[in-house]
C-alpha cells in the first residue's frame, strides 16, 4: 500500500517534472567520475595511482592511457579489477599463458568486476562501471605475464 502510494507520488513528480521541462536526474547523477590511469611511464612496469576510493554505487569511469613506447606483445598493459579477497598474483599467474584473451582468462571470468583490455604504446583504453554496493578493499593489476610480481598492482577502497 505505501510503496503504491510513494510510486503514484513518483509518478507525479515525474509528470511534473516533465511538464517543468526539467530532469529528476541531476547531471551529477548520471555523469560518472573520470579517474585516470597512466600506465609505462619511463616503459616501468608501473601504475601512476595505486590507490583510490571510490562511494558504494558509485559511478566511475576509468581511463587508462599507456605511456610505454615498447610493443604490446613484449610489453603491453592492461587493467582489471577483481573481487575483494582476490589474489592478484594468483590472478596474474593463472593469467600467464593467455594472451589470447589478453591476459584475461574466461576461467577467471567471476573474479573481475571491471577491466581495460591489453593496450599497445600510446594506447587509451576505459570502462565505465558502478562501483560494488559492499565496502571492501578490491584489488586490480596489469595482468600481463609478470607486471604484477613486481609490483603493477594496487587497490580502491570502497567505502561511504
Ligand atoms: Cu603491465
Amino acid at each position: 500500500m505505501l510503496s503504491s502510494m510513494k510510486s503514484k507520488f513518483l509518478t507525479a513528480m515525474s509528470t511534473i517534472a516533465v511538464l517543468a521541462g526539467v530532469s529528476l536526474l541531476t547531471a551529477a547523477e548520471t555523469e560518472p567520475r573520470v579517474i585516470k590511469i597512466r600506465t609505462g611511464m619511463d616503459n616501468a612496469m608501473k601504475f601512476d595511482l595505486t590507490s583510490l576510493t571510490v562511494a558504494p554505487g558509485e559511478t566511475v569511469k576509468i581511463v587508462v592511457t599507456n605511456a610505454c613506447t615498447l610493443p604490446k606483445t613484449v610489453m603491453g598493459h592492461n587493467w582489471v579489477l577483481l573481487q575483494p579477497g582476490s589474489d592478484a598474483t594468483a590472478f596474474a599467474n593463472g593469467a600467464t599463458g593467455d594472451a589470447a584473451t589478453g591476459y584475461m582468462p574466461a576461467k577467471f571470468k567471476d573474479k573481475v568486476v571491471a577491466s581495460v583490455g591489453l593496450l599497445g604504446p600510446n594506447e587509451s583504453g576505459e570502462v565505465t562501471f558502478q562501483a560494488p554496493a559492499t565496502p571492501g578493499d578490491y584489488p586490480f593489476l596489469c595482468s600481463f605475464p609478470a607486471h604484477c610480481m613486481v609490483g603493477m598492482k594496487g587497490v580502491i577502497s570502497v567505502k561511504r
